[in-house]
C-alpha cells in the first residue's frame, strides 16, 4: 500500500525533510499561525507550525538539551530563567532539571502551542506543575522590553524561524532588552538555525548581539534530523567577557539524566568547523 509523507520543503537550502505519517491528529489556525499534529511510523508524534517541523517525539531531546544545558552549565548559578517561545515546554523541562534554578518563566505568544503539547506531548510537559515554573502567554518582545533591569540570569530564545511572529527576536533592539534585563555575567542563548543553510543569519545575529553590548558570543552546532539540513545550532552571548569555560565538573557529575548532553559533548560543541571559523 501507498504511504503518506509529511515533508517540509525548505527553499533556502533546496532540500526537504520527510516523515512517513499514519494520521493527521489535529490541525488548527490560531490568531498567530497554523498548527498541525501528525503521528508517524518511526518518529512518534510530530508538531508542525506553518508547514515547518517543530519537533518529533524521537529527536527533540537533541535540541532541547542543547539549548538548555550548555548555558546552564556555563552560568555559575542561574536562579532566574526566562524562556521566550518554547511553547511545547521541552526547554522548560530541561531547565527545571537544574536545582539551582529558582524560577523559570516561559513566555509563549500562542497558548494553543502549549495546550496541544499538553495533549499530544505530555512527556515534554511533565515539569509544568513544578512550583518554580510559570507559564505566560504573551509577546516575548514586549515581555523582555518591560522586564526589570538586572533581574534575570539566563534568557533562552526557543522560537520558530525568523519570519512571522518570531522575526523581531533576531535583531539588536530585542537583544538590547535582553542585555538590560540580565544581571552581570548573565547569558542569552538563542536557537540559530542551520550552519549549512543560514550562515549569514548566524553572522548577523552575532553582530547584533555584540552591538547590543554582549561581549562574548559563541555558536554551538548540534545534530537535529527533523530540521532543514539535519544540522542546527544555538548561539550563546554573555553580559561579560568570558564564554570559553563551563562548569565541567558539574556537567560530568550532573544529578539528572540526559540522552545527548554531557561534559564531553559540551566541549565538542564549542569546537567549530573550518568554514564556520572563517565565516564567523
Ligand atoms: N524550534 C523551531 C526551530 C525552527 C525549525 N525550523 C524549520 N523547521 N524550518 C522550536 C521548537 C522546539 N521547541
Amino acid at each position: 500500500t501507498e504511504s503518506n509523507w509529511f515533508t517540509e520543503a525548505y527553499e533556502p537550502s533546496g532540500s526537504s525533510i520527510g516523515f512517513r505519517v499514519t494520521e493527521r491528529l489535529h490541525a488548527e489556525k490560531t490568531p498567530f499561525q497554523t498548527i498541525e499534529i501528525y503521528d508517524s511510523t518511526d518518529w512518534g508524534k510530530l508538531m508542525v507550525i506553518d508547514g515547518c517541523m517543530m519537533l518529533t517525539a524521537r529527536d527533540n531531546f537533541l535540541y532541547h538539551e542543547m539549548i538548555a544545558h550548555p548555558a546552564l552549565f556555563t552560568h555559575a548559578r542561574a536562579k532566574r530563567v526566562v524562556i521566550i517561545g518554547g511553547g511545547d515546554c521541552g526547554t522548560l523541562r530541561e531547565v527545571l532539571r537544574h536545582e539551582e534554578v529558582e524560577h523559570a518563566v516561559q513566555v509563549e505568544i500562542d497558548e494553543r502551542v502549549t495546550r496541544l503539547a499538553e495533549k499530544y506531548f505530555p512527556e515534554l510537559c511533565e515539569a509544568n506543575g513544578d512550583p518554580r515554573a510559570e507559564l505566560k502567554f504573551d509577546d516575548g518582545i514586549k515581555y523582555m522590553a518591560d522586564c526589570e533591569p538586572e533581574s534575570v540570569d539566563l534568557v533562552i530564545v526557543d522560537s520558530t524561524d525568523p519570519v512571522g511572529p518570531a522575526e523581531g527576536l533576531f535583531n539588536a533592539a530585542f537583544y538590547a532588552s535582553c542585555f538590560k534585563a540580565l544581571r552581570p555575567a548573565g547569558l542569552l542563548v538563542q536557537q540559530s538555525e542551520s550552519p549549512l543553510a543560514h550562515l549569514e543569519l548566524i553572522k548577523s545575529m552575532r553582530m547584533a548581539m555584540r552591538s547590543a553590548g554582549f561581549q562574548a558570543v559563541k555558536t554551538l552546532p548540534f545534530p537535529q534530523p527533523c530540521y532543514p539540513t539535519g544540522w542546527w545550532s544555538c548561539t550563546m552571548a554573555r553580559k561579560g567577557a568570558d564564554l570559553s569555560g563551563f562548569r565541567e565538573r558539574g556537567a560530568a557529575t550532573k544529578q539528572f539524566a540526559t540522552r545527548y548532553y554531557n561534559a564531553d559533548i559540551h566541549k565538542a560543541a564549542l569546537a567549530l568547523p573550518e568554514f564556520m571559523r572563517e565565516a564567523l
